[in-house]
């Protein structure tokens, strides 16, 4: 197992449509073993392989709070297959755009059909944190960001930070108008 380094924007991998998984084999068990240890480490509830830099569709994600046992799940080839038609707006950040947190309106109830570890097929329906998750997570492994939710005034803001910031070398310094995220856990 090993910690991931996670990319973050401007990196064009983060617009890659992933591959679906072929065979859930020795590979993939250890892609998603250090998913995992990446995501802990991070820390985040959610991560997609493309995240590492693996333009796989391959979902690592726990929603336990601080103080519930760790609740590791695991979602290969997720394909949304129902959305509602009610919105609900929750406060969103993302790994590959460290310290930028926005509201972002999404269908609050999903289903979801997906693979587990062992190849088994399941089907969801999820609503909440989770709806909110996985919508995220399914964005990422076809290219999307939660950015592409915002505004184009907001969106071109983030965007123009982390442009300087690469090319500088160095951490993107927080926007002025930064939110700390809320909602989750602990
Ligand atoms: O996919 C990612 O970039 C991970 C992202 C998942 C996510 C968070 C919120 C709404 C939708 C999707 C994160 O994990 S951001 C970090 C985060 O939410 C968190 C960090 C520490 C403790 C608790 C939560
Ligand atoms: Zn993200």
């Amino acid at each position: 197992m090993a910690k991931r380094e996670i990319i973050i924007i401007p990196d064009k991998r983060l617009r890659l449509t992933s591959e679906p998984v072929a065979a859930i084999d020795r590979s993939i068990r250890a892609l998603v073993a250090d998913m995992f240890e990446t995501m802990y480490e991070a820390p985040g509830i959610g991560l997609a392989a493309i995240q590492i830099g693996v333009p796989k569709r391959v979902v690592t994600m726990d929603l336990a709070k601080k103080d519930e046992p760790k609740a590791p799940q695991v979602f290969i080839n997720p394909e949304l297959i129902w959305h509602s038609e009610e919105k609900a707006v929750a406060e969103e950040g993302c790994l590959s755009i460290p310290e930028y947190y926005e509201e972002v309106a999404r269908p609050n109830a999903v289903k979801v059909k997906f693979l587990d570890l062992a190849g088994r097929p399941h089907e969801i329906e999820a609503h909440g944190l989770l709806a909110t998750c996985l919508q995220h997570e399914i964005d990422h492994i076809n290219g999307v960001l939660f950015i592409d939710h915002i505004s184009k005034l907001k969106r071109d803001m983030v965007l123009k930070k982390f442009k300087k910031a690469a090319k500088r070398g160095a951490p993107a310094k927080p926007l002025a108008e930064d939110k700390e995220p809320s909602h989750h856990i602990g």
